[in-house]
């Protein structure tokens, strides 16, 4: 049952932001970022993956990850999660979404100026000269044995193309990280949405909204800790208690009309 304390926060927020992680895909079939490596990828850590270090050692094998999880992506249909998302913001007046993740999930579900703090598989750029590619990516057949695809070159100066996503080492955009920190200071509601909350400076985010006087929602169904008052824990999985906050607050049945 969700309080009617954070109903009523809901209805009366006029800056809204929600907060997403991998857990708000999962309901799509993208693997989370913890389980990123199912299958054949299960001898690497993920993190170890996700770094220019790696990159630079086995571009191949960097590249074939993301291959294969850019195939997810394709693969994969927002959930009702992404489109509740979508809904919310029309609810408010001001509204800002910030994920970490890099699939275009939400985009595909109607939300837009979505800031993306870890970049985004959609953007591959050039790992010497860092233009972005221009050609568009070929649909990735899953690399067969799951392990190695060369990166293409870069037309310009003939280097590796690279994913377009921060790596662990990497700083974030500036402009998105601000954006985020601004959005996060100023709103009275924050809704955290499927994340594990380890990976910094991004992890920040709810804390700043919470220390600025926002009340805090977190939707997981792993059990996370309340802080204090102003802060509350929706235990489930995102594709069901997003559409449930969601025709509670506002009595809409998602892809409800009129
Ligand atoms: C930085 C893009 C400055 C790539 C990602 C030592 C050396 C260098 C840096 C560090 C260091 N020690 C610490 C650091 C900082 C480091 C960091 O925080 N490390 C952690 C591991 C301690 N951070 C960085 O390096 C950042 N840059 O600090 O720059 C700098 C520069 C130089 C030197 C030092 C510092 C850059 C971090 C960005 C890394 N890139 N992603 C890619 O995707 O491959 S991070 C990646 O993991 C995600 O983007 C996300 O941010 C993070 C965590 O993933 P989550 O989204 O939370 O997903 P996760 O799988 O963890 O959890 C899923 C959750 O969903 C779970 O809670 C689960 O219960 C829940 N769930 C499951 N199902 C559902 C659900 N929820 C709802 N519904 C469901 N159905
Ligand atoms: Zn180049």
């Amino acid at each position: 049952m969700i309080p009617s304390s954070l109903l009523t926060a809901l209805r009366s927020a006029r800056r809204l932001v929600v907060f997403t992680g991998a857990g708000v895909s999962a309901e799509s079939g993208i693997p989370t970022f913890r389980d990123a490596l199912t299958g054949l990828w299960q001898r690497f850590d993920p993190a170890a993956l996700a770094t220019p270090e790696a990159f630079r050692r086995d571009p191949a094998l960097v590249w074939g990850w993301y291959e294969w999880r850019r195939m997810k992506v394709l693969q994969a249909q927002p959930n009702p999660a992404h489109h509740a998302i979508a809904e919310l913001a029309r609810h408010v007046a001001e509204f800002t979404l910030i994920t970490q993740n890099v699939d275009d999930l939400h985009e595909r579900a109607g939300s837009d100026a979505v800031i993306h703090l870890h970049g985004s598989l959609q953007q591959p750029r050039c790992f010497a000269c860092a233009r972005s590619s221009t050609t568009p990516l070929a649909v990735p057949n899953e690399p067969e044995d799951g392990r190695r695809v060369e990166p293409p070159r870069c037309t310009h100066c003939g280097g590796r193309l690279r994913p377009g996503v921060v790596w662990f080492g990497e700083s974030l955009p500036a402009t998105a990280l601000n954006a985020a920190f601004d959005a996060a200071r100023q709103c009275d509601l924050l809704i955290s949405v499927g994340t594990s909350g380890v990976v910094y400076p991004a992890a920040e985010v709810p804390h700043l909204a919470w220390t600025s006087g926002a009340v805090v929602v977190h939707i997981n169904p792993q059990a996370a800790a309340r802080q204090a008052e102003r802060e509350f824990v929706l235990r489930g999985p995102a594709g069901e208690e997003l559409p449930e906050l969601l025709r509670q607050a506002f009595g809409r049945a998602l892809g409800a009309r009129g």
